[in-house]
């Protein structure tokens, strides 16, 4: 049955955006010398202009990333450190709401889920870590884990806010400083967090934000007065930055694309599983380097599970990122959606049978209903490239070993699903899936203690938990490694 809801449109007033940004070197906004638009993508409406980084302003912003390391941060006590990363946390969730309108209007995400999802977590991120500063110490690298310097940070636009606390907080509790720059399409959220850091009087330098595009992403990467790199995209740009740092000694990780598995028993509640299939793959549009894209469900209940997977498709509203009611928001921009159509063309080409949820597309913006091939082999390109779009491919399997064997037949290795009432099971698969993350009976969870990361072109290093402390420490030397 499906429910009519009269639109429930969050404000905009209490987000002010101003006409033109900065970048945000050693502590204040200052101007360069060109700028590109950022859009809403669910209107093509501009929101703002937003400074293009050159590698002379990359040059800035390391230095004072290097002045603010060598003069106050890597020298402050843990626990100092840890009062700005709480200041931070609390001042996140103070200006919770403006942050959730504002990444919604320059991403296009469901409010839904900014308010929800991306803004607590940030600020979670905050918390944990600041939790860390002063026990660093006590992680099991050794009694004095010492910083690495300045680390350039370079992250996607599928989770602006997200992404940045992933990448920001880890690093400062270890008492690095950074040069951070977030994606060209969703610039927005980096900078109110900078003026948060204003805000929580943190030392000139500590954070700087660089905006722009691959290019400015290349000068920081590239610049010798880096000393780690972290970042978050997709594979191909991944090979390129690990290339670029292969010859220099910088410290690096890569978080990059996936083409996860969620695999379906023939004993698993077949309406929970729905719903996990659901937000495994159209949660945040299907944005998500973890998303569970390839649907793996025991041959002898594919019927059912296909049965109500469309009667729930048909119950998700597109729409107005803005509105509460939303659960499927805009394509981030007109290229992902020429992506998507483009893979999408390519399985009904090679003989995948398409349905996608009967929903009215608005005339303005980027979108993409909800979508799932049958009939697809493990040959086609929809089940083996990341569409990173609202668009699952469903393969079926007879035993586990066949299910193993699938799940694992990818380059990628970020994520899995096991939906099963069988704790034996859950625990043969997990030891058998090359996947860096293995959610049973649940999908898409996150937890700043639960470090996070791939094998295999999935990418190298582990955010978040003790073990994401390690790749913003020095431990050489340290015996308890
Ligand atoms: P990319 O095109 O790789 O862009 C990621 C970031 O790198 C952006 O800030 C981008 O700038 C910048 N960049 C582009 N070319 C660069 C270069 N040659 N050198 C340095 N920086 C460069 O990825 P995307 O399309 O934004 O994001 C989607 C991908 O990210 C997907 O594959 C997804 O799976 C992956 N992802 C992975 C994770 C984890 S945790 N594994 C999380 C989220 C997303 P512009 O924005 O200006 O192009």
């Amino acid at each position: 049955m499906r429910f009519e809801y009269s639109p429930a449109p969050e404000s905009r007033s209490i987000v002010t955006l101003r006409d033109s940004y900065g970048l945000f070197i050693g502590g204040s906004f200052v101007a360069g010398s060109s700028a590109f638009k950022t859009i809403s993508p669910a209107t093509e409406e501009v929101l703002a202009e937003v400074t293009q980084a050159g590698p002379e302003d990359v040059d800035k912003a390391v230095a004072a990333a290097r002045q603010a390391y060598e003069r106050t941060w890597s020298a402050m006590p843990g626990r100092e450190r840890g009062k700005y990363l709480f200041r931070i946390a609390r001042l996140i969730q103070e200006r919770a709401r403006e942050l959730a309108v504002l990444e919604t209007m320059d991403n296009g995400k469901p409010i839904r889920e900014s308010r929800d999802v991306d803004v607590p977590l940030a600020a979670a991120h905050f918390f944990y870590h600041a939790g860390w500063a002063d026990k660093l110490g006590y992680a099991g690298f050794g009694p004095s884990p010492r910083p690495l310097g300045v680390v350039g940070q370079v992250i996607p636009w599928n989770f602006p806010l997200l992404m940045l606390a992933w990448k920001i907080a880890p690093a400062l509790a270890c008492g690095n400083t950074v040069v951070l720059k977030p994606a060209e399409t969703t610039p927005l959220t980096a900078l109110l967090f900078a003026e948060i850091c204003q805000q929580a009087d943190l030392p000139p330098g500590v954070v700087n934000i660089v905006t722009g595009d691959g290019a400015t992403g290349q000068a920081v990467v590239a610049h010798p007065g880096i000393d780690k790199v972290a970042f978050t995209g997709s594979t191909v740009v991944g090979k390129e930055i690990a290339r670029a740092c292969a010859v220099s000694g910088k410290r690096l990780t890569l978080e990059l694309g996936g083409k996860a598995a969620n695999v379906v028993f023939d004993d698993a509640p077949v309406d929970q599983a729905v719903e996990g299939i659901v937000n495994g793959i159209f949660f945040n549009q299907g944005h998500v380097c973890c998303a569970g894209s390839r649907l793996l469900v025991q041959e002898s209940i594919a019927g059912d599970v296909l049965a109500a997977l469309r009667r729930r498709m048909g119950t998700l509203r597109l729409g107005d990122p803005l509105d509460k009611n939303t659960d499927v928001g805009a394509i981030n921009s007109r290229a992902q959606l020429d992506k998507i159509s483009e893979l999408v063309g390519s399985g009904e080409a090679e003989g995948a049978s398409r349905w996608s949820a009967p929903c009215a597309l608005p005339d303005r913006g980027y979108w993409f209903p909800p979508t799932l091939f049958t009939e697809v082999s493990q040959a086609h390109r929809i089940a083996r490239e990341e569409i990173f779009g609202p668009v699952l491919s469903v393969l079926t399997f007879r035993t586990p070993a066949e299910a193993v064997e699938k799940a694992n037949n990818t380059p990628y290795g970020l994520s899995a699903g096991v939906w099963t009432e069988k704790g034996s099971l859950i625990l043969w698969m997990a030891s058998r899936l090359r996947a860096g993350v293995v959610w049973a009976n649940t999908f898409n969870r996150f937890d700043p203690s639960s470090p996070f990361g791939g094998y295999k072109e999935s990418g190298f290093g582990r955010e978040g938990g003790r073990h994401g402390l390690e790749a913003y420490l020095d431990v050489t030397g340290s015996a308890d490694v």
